[in-house]
């Protein structure tokens, strides 16, 4: 394992920062930021913005502005080799004469994986990875496991009562938690991918399960995904007529829908009681979505836990209570003994306007 110095860390963890402003913006690329640096001095830096437009490490190169020479690249990610809508940024690299890069990472794409810093080698760069890695793969999660996993990162949102309850039980929940905490929802909404939910919040709640945010016009709006077994979307919902993102339906594989030739469908197998919710899954990453945020009620929350196929629980627990004819956080959980308990660990917790939010991983 490569030793690296104090000022190392705290380029890369420039660059790090620097990939974060892209959150919103570049899916499905990943987020990528890029310090070239000669000792302390920083000659100059970039990040990836949108997908389709430079790399990080062009931006870099182009604010160094020829001094790059003999300088460190500090890229958050392996830089490319392929030929994608953009030039390899390795031969970009190589061309500045850049002498030393240090990666945080591998691309776990395919195409670059390996052969990116292959590449630097062969130009007689001296090539380190490793450095911070653990903080640039939580940063690109989504990525790392569209990549490797071949599914969305799945992040659950609920909302909560102090009593653990999320909504009423004639299903009234407007509005749990408070509006700080509705618009913190926003800026996790932003950087998702996808935004699912299920037939039974639409029908109850016909929500648009769009980001609203200040700035959001240069933002990707994620794709708005439903799961509606048997179609019973009406036509008037506002995610089939706002115009304002895509939107996706996923349908039992038995059921011809009824929807306008412009949705956007597809169906899946059935398994017991319900989709096949890891072929939902490869499906989303197979269109591209990095990170899938899921707000739906506790059925489909219920469903995804017990599949295993949670990834990170982003819960707001509001300071009321809802009583204990109110319904639970996830249905379908009921063990009988404490052996049989699910655990989840504790990730972070902040205190949003008058509620908490917790940060879980099961
Ligand atoms: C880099 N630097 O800043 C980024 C990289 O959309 P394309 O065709 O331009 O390429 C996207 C792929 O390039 C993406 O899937 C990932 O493997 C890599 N992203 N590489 O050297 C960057 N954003
Ligand atoms: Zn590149």
């Amino acid at each position: 394992m490569t030793e690296f110095s104090a000022r190392d860390h705290a380029h890369m963890a420039r660059a790090l920062q620097l990939a974060e402003r892209a959150a919103f913006t570049t899916q499905p690329n990943p987020m990528v930021g890029c310090v070239i640096a000669d000792g302390d001095v920083v000659l100059g830096e970039g990040w990836h913005v949108r997908a389709g437009e430079p790399h990080a490490e062009v931006h870099a190169l182009r604010a160094a502005a020829g001094r790059a020479r003999g300088a460190t690249a500090y890229v958050t990610l392996e830089p490319c080799a392929h030929h994608g809508r953009t030039p390899p940024c390795a031969d970009a690299l190589v061309a500045a004469g850049v002498t030393r890069v240090v990666a945080a990472c591998r691309d776990p794409y395919h195409q670059v994986s390996g052969q990116g810093f292959a590449k630097l080698q062969a130009a007689g760069i001296t090539v380190e990875y490793g450095l911070m890695e653990a903080a640039a793969r939580h940063l690109n999660r989504g990525f790392f496991s569209r990549m490797e996993r071949g599914r969305p990162w799945v992040r659950v949102k609920l909302g909560m009562s102090l009593d653990g309850r999320t909504a009423l039980a004639s299903g009234e929940s407007k509005w749990i938690t408070s509006e700080a905490a509705r618009a913190d929802v926003m800026r996790w909404r932003a950087r998702a991918g996808a935004i699912m939910t299920g037939i039974a919040t639409v029908l109850a709640d016909d929500p648009r399960l769009t980001v609203r945010l200040p700035g959001g016009e240069d933002f990707v709006p994620p794709l708005r995904v439903v799961l509606d077994e048997r179609g019973r979307l009406p036509a008037l919902s506002q995610v089939l007529t706002d115009g304002l993102a895509p939107t996706l339906v996923v349908h039992g594989e038995d059921v011809v829908p009824d929807y306008d030739d412009e949705v956007r469908a597809f169906a899946v197998r059935r398994v017991d009681g319900g989709l096949d919710l890891s072929a939902v899954l490869s499906q989303l990453a197979q269109r591209g979505v990095n990170e899938l945020q899921v707000e739906a009620g506790a059925t489909l929350s219920g469903a995804l836990l017990k599949a295993g196929l949670v990834d990170e629980l982003l819960l707001y627990v509001a300071p009321v209570l809802l009583g204990e004819r109110a319904r639970p956080l996830f249905a379908g959980i009921d063990p009988a003994t404490m052996a049989e308990r699910i655990g989840l660990k504790l990730v972070e917790t902040r205190q949003v306007g008058p509620d908490l939010r917790l940060l879980l991983a099961p």
